[in-house]
């Protein structure tokens, strides 16, 4: 999307946007932002509000046919800074639908105000000091959530959660700083010259708490993509069957990523505590047929991804034979699946209990990143899940054995700890690591001059300061703000 370049001063002019998705709906928000708000607004509004901040049913008008009615709406002004922008801002409740937002919003802009660009309005909150740069972008989040543990990530940032870990991180970085500087104006103080020691155990400290932030972006692929589980075992195994058993019973049907018959088929399931992404795949067996050979590529490539496999097969024998073949592309955590049940021929208790799940041969935590706590994998015993997507028998206790896999190989969801989100936070966080790092060597040798290893501790404080949007930096602001949608 190739969004219009920013004005060079966007404070000093009004804007005007819907808020709301456009297409049919009951009602829609449009919002006015800027110095002249007020006016523009009351330009089209009949009777305007004595009171700020207090809803009022009004009529709306072009400004140069106030006999002609646009809509009946409900208007809320506010004024400067007390608003979400920290500008004069007015917010109309107006009906939806294809006509009268798009009028509405003709009649503001006759007024005087302009169409506002992708996420104008928080940028300005931002720019006002209303709102942190973090916490601009976990709006952004929240809007874009589509499964339940990005909503709850989007939501942990907005409460400012990572906001207060980086402004005590910088905090700790600028008391480092001091204590240089006291050393280097009083180099003679009562105490001695400055332990040195005192100013490596703060940084090693700080360095500790960036890597322990830096190994937790796995967790915003998690919440967006889902757990890579794919469906394995010889074709004709039940995989197609169990897929769509498991995608039927889903309680939310994210999106549905279709591929052809040979390539690798894909769901996004909303689950707890991470969404799952289930893949369907061609089938293992070695083939001279040439398509049928291209699938199992396929399979084998989905395989090497895959963060949990579920084998499936009819019986001991081609289970065991699933298992050997998925340890040749991958090491990830298996569930043994025998399909089929209701054909069962052996006696075995259908009912398996769902905390049977085959052992994780090598388990490795999910993401491209070390993860910070992964905890130990569960225990499990030998006994396969036995399922049947003809009666049912099986699925509840299979969702059960796939969460515990889940669970015991990804990250806690239930901690409230700060959480990066962003490539521009991994940036900002590596530069200010590295920085600290470099102090650190050329401290710990005195092999800088002090008043130029301090110079690193001041990159790395520009570094966090430019993450939490603290000063002015034009370039950072337009970088995100661009992704936003309008009226945001
Ligand atoms: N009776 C019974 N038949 C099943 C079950 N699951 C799959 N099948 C049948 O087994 C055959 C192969 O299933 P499919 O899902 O296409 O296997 P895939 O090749 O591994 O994807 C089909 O004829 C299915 O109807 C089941 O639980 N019970
Ligand atoms: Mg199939």
């Amino acid at each position: 999307m190739g969004a219009p370049p920013r004005p060079a001063d966007p404070r000093g002019d009004t804007i005007v946007a819907t808020a709301t998705a456009p297409g049919r709906g009951a009602l829609a928000v449009i919002r006015v932002s800027g110095p002249d708000a007020h006016s523009i607004a009351r330009r089209c509004t009949i009777p305007w509000p004595t009171t700020a901040r207090q809803v009022t049913r009004v009529r709306l008008h072009a400004p140069a046919r106030p006999d002609t009615p646009l809509d009946e709406a409900m208007i809320t002004w506010f004024a400067a800074p007390r608003s979400f922008t920290g500008e004069d801002l007015v917010e109309y409740t107006v009906h939806g639908g294809a006509f009268v937002p798009a009028a509405v919003l003709a009649a503001l802009v006759a007024a005087g105000a302009r169409p506002a660009l992708p996420g104008e309005f928080t940028e300005r909150a931002v720019r006002n000091g209303k709102l942190d740069l973090l916490r601009a972008e976990a709006i952004g989040d929240l809007i874009d959530a589509r499964t339940a543990a990005s909503h709850r990530l989007a939501l942990r940032q907005l409460d400012g959660v990572l906001t207060r870990h980086l402004a005590a991180l910088r905090d700790a970085v600028l008391g480092a700083e001091a204590l240089i500087a006291y050393d280097l104006d009083f180099p003679s103080e009562d105490d001695g010259p400055l332990d040195p020691t005192r100013v490596l155990a703060a940084v090693d400290a700080t360095l500790t708490a960036l890597d322990t932030l830096l190994a937790t972006l796995p967790q915003a692929a998690l919440g967006r993509d889902g757990v890579m589980v794919v469906l394995a075992g010889a074709p004709n195994a039940g995989k197609s069957s169990l897929f769509n058993a498991l995608v039927g019973e889903s309680r939310a049907l994210v999106s549905e990523v279709p591929g052809t018959t040979r390539d690798a088929i894909e769901v996004l399931l909303d689950d707890d505590p991470w969404p799952i992404r289930l893949v369907d795949t061609a089938g293992l067996r070695s083939s001279d047929d040439r398509v049928e050979r291209l699938g199992i590529e396929v399979s084998h490539r989905r395989l090497a991804e895959a963060q949990v496999v579920l084998v499936c097969g009819e019986d001991d024998a081609s289970l065991a034979r699933g298992v050997v073949e998925v340890r040749a592309h991958s090491a990830a955590p298996l569930v043994r699946v025998r399909t089929k049940g209701d054909r069962a021929t052996d006696t075995r208790p259908a009912a398996i209990d769902a905390r049977e799940v085959s052992e994780p041969m090598a388990s490795r935590p999910i993401g491209s990143q070390p993860i910070a706590s992964p905890r130990a994998s569960t225990a499990v015993d030998d006994v396969p899940i036995t399922v049947s997507v003809v009666t049912g028998n099986g699925l509840a206790a299979l969702r059960n054995a796939l969460r515990a896999t889940v669970r015991a190989t990804t990250p806690d969801p239930a901690e409230s700890a700060p959480v990066v989100t962003r490539a521009r936070h991994v940036a900002a966080l590596t530069t200010a690591r590295a920085e600290l790092q470099a102090f650190r060597g050329a401290w710990a040798e005195g092999a800088l001059p002090v008043p130029v290893a301090a110079t690193h501790l001041r990159a790395a404080t520009l570094a966090l300061d430019e993450l939490l949007g603290a000063f002015d930096v034009e370039e950072v602001l337009d970088r995100v703000f661009r992704a936003f949608c309008i009226g945001k």
